[in-house]
């Protein structure tokens, strides 16, 4: 299963829109209009976007504290994305959720948790969800290379593979957790590997090539749908920015300055997918057009995001249950069913 003609406009415009909003978002937050910490999907686009496209808008996705790349790639709008970075009214999440634990139900992301390794169990749930409700619902779990030494990564791929759950575990293998390296703390670095000790497939791709992404992704979609189970993917890729923005850690260097540059250099994503959609033969006006149009659009969202109004703290408790309450609630604790 290959990339069509549209898909590949697509990809490339996806990974562009990751790119172009983090970065401003990355402007935003020096200038104190987020808060919080930001982690930045800057150098990962390839592989979220690979694993999003072969999805259908109604398959949900979990992700992690790197939450940004993930509702983009699955298609979110930016202007609501922008707000809840900054926390305000106009938020998807009402400014409640900001950038580590926001949802985005509009294109299925249920959760991005900053409880690293607590998207795993998340995903499962959803997965088994979809097989007692009978629906042929796919679920994509995100997740990063530190997450898989979590317990909830064995017990969640354990029981996804022997209930054949209709789930992906995307594994953006970018080498490091923090500061700590995948050689320095995995007893099998080929995280691939794992996934025989599950009885499901573990594949390995290169994930700065969006392409190789998506051939793994779409065969692990039409296995998941077809009631096969579940399939664990490690795409290899890259951050190119410190484990969040600003972030300051002493000691030596934990990964080699030269390391980092040869990836800039060589190994972007976006700079590699565009010179490989020119020599396909796309049209370099049609690819400089969308560069245009992603520019318009984060410009825009960051309009949006910084005249939206900040919530009152009246309203803090505001959304976090549902309204109104299933009626086995509203004895609970004394809450009211409104
Ligand atoms: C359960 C838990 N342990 C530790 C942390 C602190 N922490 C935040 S991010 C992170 C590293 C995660 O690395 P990885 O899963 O590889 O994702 P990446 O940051 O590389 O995308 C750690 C240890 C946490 N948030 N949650």
């Amino acid at each position: 299963m290959q990339l069509n003609g549209d898909q590949k406009l697509e990809a490339y415009r996806l990974m562009l829109r990751i790119r172009r909003f983090e970065e401003e978002g990355m402007r935003q937050f020096k200038a104190g209009k987020i808060p919080g910490s930001f982690h930045a999907s800057v150098g990962q686009e390839a592989a979220i976007v690979g694993a999003c496209l072969p999805l259908r808008d109604d398959d949900a996705v979990t992700g992690t504290h790197r939450s940004h790349g993930h509702p983009i790639g699955k298609g979110a709008h930016l202007d609501a994305l922008m707000a809840e970075l900054m926390g305000k009214e106009g938020g998807i999440c009402k400014g409640r959720g900001g950038s580590m634990h926001l949802a985005d139900r509009s294109v299925g992301i249920i959760s991005e948790s900053a409880i690293v390794g607590g998207g795993i169990p998340l995903a499962t749930g959803c997965a088994f969800s979809a097989k007692v409700r009978g629906v042929d619902q796919v679920t994509l779990c995100f997740f990063g290379d530190g997450a898989v030494n979590e317990g909830t990564f064995h017990e969640s791929l354990n029981m996804a593979s022997l209930w054949k759950l209709p789930v992906i575990y995307l594994c953006e293998n970018n080498g490091y957790a923090v500061s700590t390296s995948v050689a320095q703390s995995h007893g099998q670095p080929d995280i691939a590997l794992r996934a025989a000790g599950y009885g499901m497939p573990g594949v390995k791709v290169d994930g700065q090539d969006v392409s190789a992404v998506y051939e793994a992704a779409a065969q692990a979609v039409t296995r998941a749908r077809v009631g096969d189970g579940p399939t664990l993917i490690v795409a290899e890729t890259y951050r190119f920015d410190e484990h969040s923005f600003g972030m300051v850690i002493s000691g030596p260097p934990y990964r080699p300055t030269e390391e980092v540059e040869r990836y800039k250099r060589e190994r972007d994503p976006i700079v590699l997918y565009r010179s490989e959609l020119l020599k396909q033969g796309v049209d370099d006006n049609i690819l400089t057009a969308i560069e245009e149009d992603v520019i318009d659009a984060v410009k825009q969202a960051v309009e949006f995001a910084l005249s939206s109004p900040t919530p009152c703290p009246d309203t803090l408790a505001d959304y976090m249950f549902s309204s109104p309450l299933p009626d086995h609630y509203s004895s609970v604790n004394g809450l009211e069913r409104n």
